[in-house]
């Protein structure tokens, strides 16, 4: 999220892609409707299904799945035609937009009408409205990453934006309403396989680094792995581990050093929640062990038929811990320890720590909590012999992860602005009183102990010490002989350099601050702002009002990608077989995190239309989480919602002779298929069907509930929608594909 929930109350436009906030985001979505107070906001909702967002808003259009790169051109085309975009910002602050108008002159209204299933008036109607209402921000969630183009969705949205000039501005920005409350934290924590904490590469002076700053031999972490060429390798994703365990039936090869998967540890993911459960209970059944610590029964214990060396750990709630979380906007708060982890429970960090030490690595891994940073840029070890959870664990990040700057987030700081959240203001986040100066928990980059936080990213209307910035300088410093550095006249407000600049190393910061360093300095300050442990080179930036991580332009073209600029694609399994060709999916990927992906050889295997006419969807309940096992074993909140259904339109329903509330299956391309419960609904068009994956329990008709252990079992159980969500994975995160795949329907 590039500015924050309370922002969006600046917004005069709002357009929703693929997010449905009031039921995911309720409380986030006050702001939305008082944007709608103060200023009259325009919402606009793009969704396939009319949801209760869509109920809220001004203007509703409803798109075939897997099609938004289609309808952002078009809102190009008509902006470009119409000369609406801010071409001085643009020009200033864009590489490549060029190239976006080239592609944007293709997609006219009615072309896009045809592949969106969107009227082109109403195409024209949005963008006049959200062009013209400016600054609009664009809000996005998991309708727009769960496709095999995912990711080129999530460029596509910003690229609209950097047209319009929207980006950087209050009000404006690319919000994007993020999942769990510390999911931006477990990222942000290096919770994937292919980066280290703080988005630091996989390469070989990312680890040397770290080495340093944990305070172990960087020979002892390359002891680690079966040499050091595989440090630098990603490892499995979530979506597609069961692929390296042996047995498992695929044709899909992996890349694991010849060898395979044999144990999994589950700590906070309900695995029922992951796209091919057949797969998964696959690969569940031919582990040598199993271990899941939830607070609840992993139904992935229910799932396989796996009977040895299954192990249930009772991990404690986080009422029961404490340490700060990361909301969706980057900001940090602490949370105070609520009641003392109940019966023989442990909160995660002990389960890790009691591991660790049977492992043996347990003073490796402990051991950088223990350190500090001198002024001399030396590391020292603190003044006492055992850690203090989870303050040392706090500062210990704040020591180590610069790159996106998280030095000003110590404990005490973070404690102090939860303690003193009422003095903050709603709207900006600004501070009052004792808290002046900083906004509500010091979203990153912070870059400094005193740096108030930087609400609104690539703000430069406001300077650098008050969390302005342009973008960043990651690429270099041209590309095919244009300028990648933002032109003359865009800066941060106040900054001593008034023309683009590159990121600020020990070699170039004499030369682009213009400055002379001490001697001492130059022998305390580190290679570069990301691995300087004296933060000289920071502190020296923000002195000149600069940021440590250059001014550059956003790049529209990325050329490291298989698509350069964002480019339509069809869904692996699309019901528009006639546009497969002309828009075909990605080749096939060897080694996409350690496993063979497919792509075309799925889409163009057969004609899956003709027998899989159904569109389907999949998403959330507001009664309900994730996996579902936390409400599901709760009795009251599983009244709610204490069964499985699939929302089917009666004119669909009526076709296949099902009555509403009766039974009826779903099944998938793969040859899978769920029994589930038939609710009738205008929300979904006859050609689609909707389901939540909350459910799990019971598998491809069959009841499995008794596999849970004596008195577990929840009040609701039934199918989890991922046994028939299609196969399909993001060419670059691996997301599984579950917003766009097919299935046929059949009376139960
Ligand atoms: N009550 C509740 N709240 C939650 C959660 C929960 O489980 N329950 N989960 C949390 C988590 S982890 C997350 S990630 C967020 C997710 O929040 P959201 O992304 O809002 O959640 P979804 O309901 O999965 O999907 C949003 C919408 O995308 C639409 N959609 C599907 N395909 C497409 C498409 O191709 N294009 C477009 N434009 N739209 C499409 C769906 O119809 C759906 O209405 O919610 C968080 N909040
Ligand atoms: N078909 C389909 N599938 C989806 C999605 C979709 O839209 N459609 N959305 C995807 C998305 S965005 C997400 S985020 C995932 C969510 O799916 P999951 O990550 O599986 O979601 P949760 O149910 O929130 O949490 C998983 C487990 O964590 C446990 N847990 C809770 N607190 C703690 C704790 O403090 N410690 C430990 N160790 N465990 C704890 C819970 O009891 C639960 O078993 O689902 C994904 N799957
Ligand atoms: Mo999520």
């Amino acid at each position: 999220m590039t500015n924050s929930l309370g922002d969006i109350q600046k917004s005069k436009a709002i357009i929703i892609f693929g997010s449905n906030p009031a039921v995911n985001h309720p409380v986030g979505f006050q702001h939305f409707l008082k944007a709608k107070e103060r200023n009259n906001a325009q919402i606009i909702v793009i969704d396939p299904r009319f949801t209760k967002t869509a109920a809220k808003a001004d203007i509703y259009a409803q798109i075939r799945p897997g099609t938004d790169i289609p309808f952002m051109y078009g809102m190009l085309n008509i902006i470009f035609k119409n000369g609406w975009e801010d071409k001085e910002y643009t020009d200033a602050r864009v590489f490549g937009m060029d190239k976006i108008r080239e592609e944007a002159a293709k997609w006219t209204p009615e072309v896009v009408a045809d592949v969106t299933g969107v009227p082109a008036e109403k195409l024209i109607q949005i963008t006049n409205i959200y062009a013209k209402n400016r600054p609009g921000t664009l809000i996005w969630a998991m309708g727009l990453t769960q496709h095999t183009i995912g990711t080129s969705n999530t460029r596509m949205a910003p690229i609209l934006q950097l047209a319009l000039g929207n980006m950087g501005k209050a009000g404006g920005g690319t919000n994007i309403l993020r999942g769990h409350d510390n999911v931006q934290g477990a990222t942000d924590m290096g919770c994937l396989s292919d980066s280290l904490p703080g988005y630091y590469g996989l390469a070989e002076g990312s680890w040397k680094y770290f080495a340093k700053q944990w305070g172990v031999d960087y020979e002892y972490l390359v002891a680690q792995f079966k040499d050091a060429s595989w440090m630098t390798k990603t490892g499995f994703s979530l979506a597609r581990w069961w692929a390296g365990v042996q047995n498992v039936k695929t044709d899909e090869k992996i890349e694991n050093a010849g060898t395979f998967l044999k144990a999994l540890i589950v700590m906070g993911n309900g695995i029922t929640s992951v796209a091919q459960q057949a797969k998964i209970k696959e690969g569940l059944d031919n582990l040598d062990l199993l271990v899941l610590a939830d607070p609840f029964v992993n139904e992935a214990a229910i799932l396989t038929d796996k009977k040895d060396n299954v192990f249930i750990l009772p991990a404690a709630t986080q009422f029961e811990t404490s340490g700060y979380v990361v909301a969706t906007n980057r900001s940090a708060q602490w949370r105070y320890k609520v009641v003392e982890p109940l019966y023989e429970s442990k909160p995660d960090q002990e389960i890790m720590f009691e591991l660790a030490k049977r492992l043996g690595f347990y003073e490796q891994y402990t051991k950088g909590m223990l350190m500090v940073e001198t002024p001399e840029g030396k590391l020292a070890m603190k003044d006492k012999k055992a850690f203090t959870w989870p303050e040392d664990a706090t500062d210990e990040i704040a020591r180590i992860i610069k790159t996106i700057g998280l030095t000003g987030w110590t404990a005490e700081r973070i404690k102090k602005h939860t303690d003193n959240w009422h003095m903050f203001d709603e709207v900006t986040g600004a501070g009052m009183g004792p808290m002046k100066g900083e906004f509500y928990g010091l979203p990153w980059p912070c870059w400094t102990k005193t740096h108030g936080g930087s609400p609104n990213l690539y703000d430069t209307s406001i300077p650098v010490s008050q969390g302005g910035m342009g973008f960043r300088n990651n690429f270099g410093l041209e590309k095919d002989g244009v300028n990648l550095l933002a032109e003359k006249g865009s800066f941060p407000k106040g900054s001593k350099i008034e023309t683009g600049h590159a990121e600020v190393t020990k070699a170039n910061i004499e030369a682009v601050l213009g400055i002379t360093l001490t001697e001492a300095e130059k022998a305390a300050m580190g290679a570069n702002w990301k691995v300087d442990n004296s933060n000289l080179i920071v502190q020296k930036c923000m002195e000149a009002g600069v940021c440590p991580y250059g001014n550059a332009k956003a790049r529209a073209i990325v050329w490291n990608f298989p698509d350069h600029i964002p480019m339509h694609r069809e869904p692996l399994h699309s019901p528009r077989t006639d546009l497969v060709a002309k828009y075909p999916a990605y080749a096939d990927k060897a080694n996409h995190f350690r496993v063979m992906t497919k792509y075309i050889s799925v889409q163009s295997a057969k004609d899956y239309a003709k027998e899989f006419p159904i569109n389907m969807v999949t998403g959330r309940l507001v009664t309900m989480n994730g996996a579902g096992i936390e409400n599901r074993a709760s009795k009251y909140i599983a009244a709610l919602t204490p069964e499985m259904f699939c929302n089917i339109h009666p004119d669909l329903a009526h076709t296949h002779g099902i009555k509403n509330g009766a039974m009826m299956w779903v099944h998938s391309p793969e040859g899978t298929k769920i029994k589930v419960k038939a609710k009738y609904s205008l929300s979904v068009l006859p050609d689609m069907v909707f389901m939540p994956f909350h459910f799990a329990g019971y598998f491809q008709g069959t009841d499995r509930t008794g596999n849970f252990p004596a008195g577990t079992k929840p009040y609701a159980s039934g199918e989890s929608v991922n046994t028939v969500t299609n196969y399909g994975y993001d060419i670059i995160t691996q997301i599984p594909e579950t917003k766009g795949g097919l299935c046929r329907i059949e009376k139960a």
